[in-house]
């Protein structure tokens, strides 16, 4: 039990450890309660009124909600509460009315979640009518509705980090039909709709979209299939193309489109074409570091948001390979010159190390490896030399002997 600001206790549950089913821990839990359930299917349909939950499951893989198609939504939120969903999959789950898996009249945060197959209204996995909706790192695969056939939001939409694959909507945005809020670093693609076949949004208000691909929607409305919107779009990859600062109109090149991997691959045109500028802050703190001002750390799968300085277009990011061999000898002659500045007293200022290092970079240009390799082999024994002789530290030549020898090792020798 950890103490929170007014005197509550934020609570732990577990389901079914402390209750059986999600119904009975929600009834028992107080204010400011975190409910972990366990992995497995479950099929409860749940209601929250009067309170702030969490709700949080072992991972989107794991632990599922789900509606067996009987035609009852998964979650009511109450437009007294505030419920966060994190690590959970939906699926499965049909309204009549708005928001086939999620009804939100209140504040719903939904993180690293999926919502498939799922069918309602207005908002096919989720309807926020009047509150806030935040969803960081989530994936929407068919899910269908009248408009908004993952999402129709009313009140407040911050969408970051998304997928949206494959849903559809008879009317407005086949994936996202949303008023006020914005969308930044989502991937949405073959969604379908009337008119705005990934998007619609704004409808008056402006609702900027950013560093995010529509590719493969479509929509009755052909000149809508990507987007349906009067608001600013910054850096996004838009097929057909859109007007707005940075936008681009190119085959992003996913890893494996119709397999739902959209992952880029290296020579992919989203990859370093995003807006630092647009990059949101970690508002569900993705890190747990404590801090939700900084910069948004992290990508859809767990990785660096912003990879070699600038960010990509869409929910993932570009990973690159580590450095390259030329990187690696340089860090060893920012070492040793460190080292000098540092008043380390080796000959002649370090040149003995540096001169065989400046031998190793000559090699390397020239694509001369083996060379590379025995000049790398040359500072391996000069600075064991300057390590059994007291000229460096223990710890100073250890390091620099392990960087060299796994260099040697990227390097075949
Ligand atoms: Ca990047
Ligand atoms: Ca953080």
């Amino acid at each position: 039990m950890l103490t929170i600001p007014g005197g509550m206790l934020a609570a732990e549950l577990h389901v079914p450890g402390d209750y059986p089913t999600l119904q009975t821990a929600l009834a028992a839990a107080g204010s400011g309660t975190t409910i972990h359930v366990a992995a497995g299917v479950y099929g409860e349909p749940l209601v929250v009124q009067g309170k702030r939950v969490i709700i949080r499951g072992a991972g989107a893989d794991l632990t599922v909600l789900d509606g067996f198609g009987l035609g009852q939504r998964v979650l009511e939120v109450a437009a007294d509460a505030s419920v966060t969903l994190a690590g959970l999959t939906l699926q499965n789950s049909a309204s009549d009315g708005d928001g086939g898996a999620v009804h939100c009249a209140g504040e719903l945060t939904a993180v690293a979640c999926q919502f498939s197959g799922n069918q309602g209204f207005r908002g096919g996995a989720i309807a926020s009518t009047a509150g806030k909706l935040i969803l960081v790192n989530c994936a929407f695969a068919g899910n269908w509705a009248s408009s908004g056939g993952a999402v129709f939001s009313a009140g407040e939409m911050t969408l970051i980090n998304s997928v949206l694959w494959g849903n559809g909507a008879a009317g407005l945005g086949g994936g996202v039909a949303a008023f006020r809020g914005s969308v930044t670093g989502c991937t949405l693609v073959d969604n379908a709709a009337g008119a705005g076949g990934g998007l619609a949004v704004g409808f008056g208000g402006a609702v900027p979209v950013a560093n995010s691909i529509l590719w493969g929607n479509t929509a009755a409305f052909a000149a809508f299939a990507q987007l349906y919107s009067s608001g600013p779009v910054t850096a996004c990859n838009v097929e057909g193309g859109w007007a707005g600062e940075g936008n681009l109109d190119a085959d992003p090149r996913f890893v494996d489109r119709t397999a739902g991997d959209f992952r880029l691959v290296a020579d992919s045109p989203c990859r370093n074409a995003g807006n630092n500028a647009w990059v949101p802050t970690d508002l569900v703190d993705l890190d747990a570091d404590g801090d939700v001002a900084e910069p948004l750390p992290l990508d859809i799968e767990g990785l660096a948001r912003v990879a070699e300085d600038i960010v990509d277009m869409g929910a993932h990011e570009f990973q690159p390979a580590g450095p390259t061999p030329i990187d690696r000898v340089r860090a060893l002659q920012a070492a040793v010159q460190d080292l000098v500045a540092a008043g380390v007293r080796l000959p002649a200022n370090g040149r003995p190390l540096t001169a065989k290092l400046d031998a190793v970079t000559a090699c390397l240009t020239a694509g001369d490896f083996t060379g590379a390799i025995d000049a790398l082999t040359a500072f391996h024994n000069q600075v064991r030399a300057f390590g059994r002789t007291g000229r460096l530290s223990v710890e100073t030549a250890a390091a620099l002997l392990a960087e060299t020898l796994s260099l040697i090792t990227q390097l075949g020798g």
